[in-house]
């Protein structure tokens, strides 16, 4: 039998188990990227580790979330990750330089390379047949250190595209059709592949804002072929050399097969808050909006932002709406420089932000009290913009543009001419904002500079025998790691100061559980479906556990939280039966005993409740048993 894209690519970096769906395996990574928000703990567990110099082909380290600066905190960060990186090897990608995800498309994704970045749109890099997974930043640490990194082999989805996109019906409509099919679980524990003739009428950008998104149907990761499309994007990106054809064999087998013709789809919108809230533009056409942000990982290439330039041009944004526009790339945003039409996006009233994640993590841009914004952006998570009320839509800069123009949800294909759009056959290349680090040999003489902001991670520690305590928070289902550790101005810059941040724990939800949790010196967590999807941002493991968080029992787990859970040593305990979530309430005694020998050993395990004896299940391989036992990865890594 034949291999789909990413069984050839993970067998040829298998390091430790067998490629069986649903089995443990560890595969070798070439490549690693980091930003800073979950950067600096990636490096101080590095540093932890005693990992002198990174082992990987390619680390890179990135500046791209929190480049707001209204304190010393975000500087000390940023130069604490740039010294850290010259010392260990790793190159530094500067503030200003754009977004890790575009940055690493256009100058280093490789297809058929394995890479992991921490953060969750790391399969972005798919887009381009690269093998490009989203992880917890000590995994990313442990890969850099030359470690394997270890997922359950996904089962795999395929795609089938056929036809092409209409005029102004975007790449972004297509993710919004396949989520809207899918739903934010239908990718858990599943790899999706895009394949058919429709493929080869998708632009790698258009095809990475497709892998990028696939990060809101909890897949592990998407990906494209590697075909002529990406031969002639790499060429012109002047690495060529990196190119390599990937195709699944015609005989591999998926699990499951979905079809959809591009030619019929229509604008799309994911209505507030999930990104699978989807409808189609034209029924919300009309309704009156605030805002309006084009950028992110999800639509910032040179593609996206020439066909707004191309929207926009001799024109005037609405007086009632605010635009912002935030390039992804040093690269695109002077190639927009270059060619005018920046000064036909400034003219037409946008707001030019840096290249950087800006609007889409809550730094800047936040939408008015109950605000209406649409978003060029993959996530629409409350109040992740920054206004609790805000109603945040999701759209293509299509419809972003054209909405932009006419103050109110506007269909684009309103618009009598479609702008065409080439890219060009070289872009501009100037790698100056990248910074390579020393060599080895004189790694030595660099010092590490820290602020007094960056506080050490808090260590975890083998679960108890017998766990006795409170139901210190119950949540319903699809949380957000954005609910559990907000990011936005206000809080990022706390990334690297545990301590403070969990003064912001589950807010969201509840405004009193960072005290609560305080006050009775910890307890557990009691949560619904998909508990933990979203980023990967390993803080909303790190904060819980500092808050004495010692194991959440959901109805089940996103991937990546899941897999920081077990990293900082807190048990992530299923119901055997669903229905047994409404029997535990917030306050509630609880009794689990033999934890510890449940979490070495496997066997039954029940949670007491009053009268109640609910039963538990906790799914480990060896190797997570391992790590749960030692209190976390750290201290397993190291042998504690
Ligand atoms: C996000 O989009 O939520 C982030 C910010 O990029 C995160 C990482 C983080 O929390 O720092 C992600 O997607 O992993
Ligand atoms: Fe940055 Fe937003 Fe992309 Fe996350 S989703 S990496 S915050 S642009």
């Amino acid at each position: 039998m034949g291999y789909t894209i990413a069984e050839k690519i993970l067998k040829s970096h298998l390091l430790d188990g067998e490629l069986v769906r649903g089995g443990e395996i560890g595969i070798r990574i070439d490549q690693t990227l980091t930003q800073d928000a979950t950067g600096t703990a990636v490096y101080l567990q590095l540093e932890a580790m005693d990992i002198d110099r990174v082992k990987t082909e390619l680390s890179v380290a990135y500046i791209d979330h929190n480049t707001l600066q209204a304190g010393f905190e975000n500087a000390d960060d940023h130069r604490y990750i740039a010294s850290v990186a010259k010392k260990h090897g790793v190159r530094f990608s500067r503030p200003g330089n754009g977004i890790c995800h575009q940055i690493h498309l256009e100058r280093f994704g490789v297809p058929g390379k394995t890479l992991i970045g921490s953060d969750s749109h790391t399969p972005t890099a798919g887009g381009i047949g690269m093998l490009g997974i989203g992880a917890g930043g000590l995994d990313v640490a442990v890969a850099m250190g030359g470690g394997a990194y270890y997922i359950t082999m996904p089962k795999m989805i395929r795609i089938n595209l056929s036809g092409a996109l209409p005029d102004l019906v975007a790449a972004k409509d297509v993710i919004l059709a396949v989520l809207s099919l899918l739903g934010v679980k239908g990718g858990v524990g599943a790899i999706i592949e895009y394949g058919g003739e429709g493929v080869k009428t998708l632009s790698v950008p258009e095809r990475t804002t497709i892998t990028n998104m696939g990060a809101e149907l909890g897949a592990t990761t998407s990906l494209f072929p590697s075909d002529e499309v990406t031969r002639q994007f790499l060429a012109a990106q002047g690495r060529e050399e990196a190119f390599s054809p990937i195709f699944a064999d015609p005989d591999a087998s998926y699990d499951a097969v979905y079809e959809i013709d591009l030619s019929a789809l229509t604008p799309l919108a994911a209505c507030p808050h999930s990104p699978n809230n989807v409808r189609t533009v034209s029924e919300l056409s009309g309704m009156k909006i605030n805002q309006v942000c084009i950028g992110s990982c999800t639509n910032s290439s040179l593609r996206d932002l020439l066909t707004v330039a191309a929207i926009l041009k001799g024109k005037t944004v609405h007086p009632d709406v605010s635009l912002s526009v935030s390039p992804g790339s040093k690269q695109v945003y002077t190639m927009l420089a270059e060619c005018g039409a920046l000064a036909d996006l400034i003219d037409a009233g946008a707001r030019i932000l840096e290249c950087a994640c800006g609007p889409c993590i809550g730094m800047g841009f936040s939408p008015n009290s109950g605000g209406v914004s649409l978003r060029t952006f993959n996530r629409n998570f409350e109040a992740r913009s920054g206004t609790k009320d805000a109603s945040v839509y999701l759209v293509s800069p299509e419809t972003a543009a054209a909405s932009a123009l006419y103050g109110v949800f506007t269909d684009p294909r309103v618009l009598k001419d479609a702008p065409t759009v080439t890219l060009p056959d070289r872009f501009k290349i100037n790698d100056n904002m990248i910074d390579m680090p020393a060599p080895p040999e004189k790694a030595g003489e660099i010092e590490i500079l820290r602020g007094p902001n960056i506080k050490p991670i808090p260590r975890g520690k083998a679960p108890d025998e017998t766990l006795a305590c409170e139901v210190i928070l119950k949540v319903g289902d699809n949380i957000t790691t954005d609910h559990i550790m907000p990011a936005g101005a206000k809080i990022l810059p706390f990334r690297s100061n545990v301590p403070k941040l969990s003064e912001f724990c589950f807010t969201v939800c509840d405004a009193d559980f960072p005290e609560r949790a305080r006050a009775k010196g910890g307890g557990i967590i009691v949560g619904g479906q998909n508990y933990g999807q979203g980023s990967s941002r390993e803080h909303a493991a790190l904060v819980p556990l500092y808050l004495g968080v010692r194991a959440v029992v959901a109805k089940s787990f996103a991937r990546i939280h899941r897999a920081n859970l077990i990293n900082f040593g807190i048990v992530p305990l299923e119901f055997e039966n669903a229905e047994d979530y409404a029997a535990l309430s917030l306050g509630d005694e609880i009794k689990i005993d033999g934890l510890l020998s449940a979490v070495k050993n496997g066997g039954e395990l029940y949670i007491e409740s009053g009268e109640r004896k609910i039963s538990l299940s906790l799914s480990l391989t060896e190797r997570q048993r391992k790590i749960l036992a030692a209190g976390g990865l750290l201290n397993y890594t190291k042998g504690v």
